[in-house]
Parts: structure tokens; sequence; C-alpha cells
């Protein structure tokens, strides 16, 4: 196959595969509203609501206590119209537009309400799913989210595209309080770990992992994140998430780096970002060898040594560009440093759609730049006299785009 045969059907390749989106924050059409999806979720995605004040003046106050057509409008305004949507967000939106065949550059904000206006969600979420050629679209359910909670409790029919996490952040981050509400779900714990506490966290954990069927457990934590230590997280990692996972064959997903309501003003767009300690990574997977992790950390300074630890642990499969990761220049550099340093063995990507339709552009955006490290891959090899057919070719990317993470969670 000659360089430019084997880019174009790499590239081919990747746009026609499937991807499993192993990380969102969208739910299945039976909790309603609480999948987001239209302009207006769109512009007011916490990204743009950040990089929009660095343009407005006005007090954070005025702008949370409007509509959120309003918010919308504010938005539009500056970084649309003032200013050209350069950004990765603002450039997502745009790409959004034009892959549901809307005229964009058409700036008018009002014509845009009235496209989407005329969609039922039902057939939108089918919509978003074909154009961005998604099979599977994990989730980010938590107990804690008296929302969401509810919706579990009364049971509904899944749609077999979205599939369940369990997350689990207030109960590592915020144990005292976690067990209180755990106590009030009738599970016997006292924040001093004594008594049946372990016990009954991993009851808990087995509970919820049954009612909502969770593919994998999942927790973002602090830079400061360490094991072995005397906190809560570790001592509850230990003694309760450990022996579940075990127990349930279930992967325990890290997220690291968060530091979470830097500018509690910004609200959910106020998080920031912290160098993390990916030794304390290592030990999590030295300690356990009988449990398997998934990790993606926030930082662009720990990813080179995330790989590092990957080699050293087959039990730990590296996931994603997370959040303040997701951007062309870093994505690049981080899929062509996991494949010169971990080969195929990773899911170079996950979403983090917080909206529906941003599946189509987040998608669009990644599935180029996978494409570009895989050929130039395969161009190197081709140096040494090495050429994939076809057939291996569609076998590296099905493995790129959540078969390599199926297969993980499969092992036992
Ligand atoms: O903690 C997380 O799962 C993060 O992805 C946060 O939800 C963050 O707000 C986000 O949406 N990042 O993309
Ligand atoms: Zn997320």
């Amino acid at each position: 196959m000659s360089a430019n045969i084997l880019r174009t059907t790499v590239a081919e390749i990747v746009e026609k595969t499937p991807v499993f989106d192993i990380h969102t924050h969208l739910y299945d059409p039976a909790f309603g509203d609480m999948l987001l999806w239209g302009i207006d979720e769109l512009l007011t995605y916490h990204y743009l609501v950040s990089e929009a004040f660095r343009w407005m003046d006005m007090p954070y106050e005025k702008f949370w206590a409007a509509p959120k057509q309003q918010q919308a409008e504010w938005i539009w305004n500056e970084l649309f119209i003032k200013h050209s949507p350069v950004s990765e967000a603002c450039r997502g939106v745009v790409t959004v537009l034009n892959k549901l065949g809307i005229a964009a550059d058409r700036r008018d904000l009002p014509a845009l309400r009235r496209w989407f206006a005329q969609w039922k969600p039902a057939d939108y979420i089918n919509r978003c799913c074909e154009l961005a050629n998604v099979r599977k679209i994990g989730m980010t359910n938590s107990p804690f989210d008296d929302a969401e909670r509810p919706v579990w409790e009364k049971g509904f029919k899944r749609d077999p595209r979205f599939v369940a996490a369990l997350r689990i952040d207030p109960l590592l981050m915020d144990w005292p309080n976690a067990a209180k509400r755990l106590h009030g779900w009738g599970y016997t714990v006292s924040a001093d770990f004594s008594g049946q506490t372990f016990a009954e966290v991993r009851r808990f954990l087995g509970d919820w992992t049954k009612k909502i069927d969770a593919h994998y457990c999942m927790v973002s934590l602090p830079p400061e994140f360490a094991f072995p230590a005397k906190t809560d997280a570790a001592q509850i990692i230990e003694h309760a998430i450990m022996p579940h996972g075990r127990e349930h064959n279930q992967a325990f997903a890290l997220m690291i780096g968060v530091r979470r309501a830097v500018n509690p003003q910004l609200q959910l767009a106020g998080d920031s970002i912290g160098t993390a300690d990916v030794t304390a990574v290592e030990r999590l997977c030295a300690a356990f060898p009988g449990n398997k992790f998934l990790c993606t950390m926030l930082a662009r300074e720990n990813q080179h040594a995330l790989c590092i630890a990957a080699r050293k642990f087959r039990t730990l499969h590296v996931f994603g560009c997370w959040w303040f990761m997701n951007v062309p220049s870093i994505i690049e550099e981080i899929t062509r440093m996991r494949l010169e340093l971990i080969g195929l063995s990773c899911t170079p990507q996950h979403s983090d759609c917080r909206v529906l339709d941003q599946l189509t552009y987040k998608w669009a955006h990644s599935r180029p730049i996978i494409a570009k490290v895989l050929a130039d891959k395969y161009e190197d090899l081709a140096v040494g006299g090495w050429h994939p057919t076809r057939e291996e070719i569609q076998r590296d990317v099905q493995h790129l785009l959540g078969g390599a993470f199926e297969e993980f969670l499969a092992r036992n």
C-alpha cells in the first residue's frame, strides 16, 4: 500500500469504525431533561461560560440569575459575534451545526433555536449517534445525585446504547457526609470506620453495581491524592473498593488532577488543574494485583509518567484526553506518546460530553488526529518493511475505539 493510500485507508477506517465513548455526562433518554441537547445547552456548556467571562464585565451573579436563553445570547455575542470562535469549545459548536447541516455562519441565533425546536428527543438522539458514529455511550451515574437516584430507584427500560458507570466521589472525598447519607439509606456505617463499616460500604457498592449494571466504578481525585495514606479515601479504597472490584471483576477508574471550585463564582466552570503523583497509581497497582484500574490524568505534565506506569502494570488501562487535555495540540501529543510507549493497549479518547450534540464535534475533531498519528506510526513501520493489511488496520482501530477497553473489562 503506498503512503498516500495507507493514509487515506487509515482515515477512512477510523471514520467508519463505530466508537464506544467510555466516559460522558449524558443520560439514558429515560432521564428526560437531564439529557441536555440543543443550541442553548451547547452555548452554555461550562467550557464556554469560563471563556465568555474573560470578555464580560458583568457580575457573576447577574449571569447566573438570568434565564438559560439569555446566558446563551451573552455567550453567543461575546464568543461568536464580537470575536471569532477559534477556541476548541467554540469551534465545537460550529462543527455541531455543520454536521447537522446548518449554515453555522448565518450568525442567526433565533433561526438556530427554531431549527432545534423541530426535533423530538428520541429522533435527535438517533441522529447524533449516527453522525458521531457512536455505538455505546458511557454515562456517569452517582447515587449521591438527588435528581438521578430516584430514576434508578423507580426503574426504567434501558436504552442499550447507554451504559452505566458508578461514580462515587463523595464516598472518597467527603466521607463524613457520605457516611451520614449511606446510614440514611440503610447501610450501618460509622464515620470512624468502626463496626461493619467497610462491609456495609461494599454492600452499598454491590447494590448499586447491580441496580445500574455498572461497567466500572469511577472517581475524580485531587492532585494531592496519595496511596498508601491515612486518608479516608485511601482506607475506603483499600478496605472496600478493592475487595468489591475483585468480587465483581469490576475495574476502578481513577481520574486524577482536578482542583474543584478554584473560582466558585464560575460554578461548574470553576474547577482547575494540578500536577498529581503518578506513583500513587503505581502503588495501587502493586498493592492490588487482583484489581483492574482505568486511569486518566488532567495535567499534561503527568501524561508521560502515566504511560510508563501502564508499561509496568498490565492491570492499568490508560484512557482519554480528559477535559483541559481535550484540545487538538495535546490530543496529538498524548496519542503519539501513548502509541510509542504502550502501543494499541489504550483508549486514546473519550468525549466527556455534557450535551448530546457534542458527540458529533468531539468525535469529528478527535478521529482525524487519531488517524493521523496511527498512519504516522504505520509509515514508520513501512520504512522497516512492515506493511499492515486492511484487516489489521481495522482490527487496530477497533481496539483503539473501545475494543481494547471492552477486552480489559472482560479480563479476569
Ligand atoms: O469529573 C469529571 O468527570 C469531569 O469530566 C467534570 O465533569 C468536568 O466538569 C467536565 O465536564 N470535563 O469535561
Ligand atoms: Zn467527566
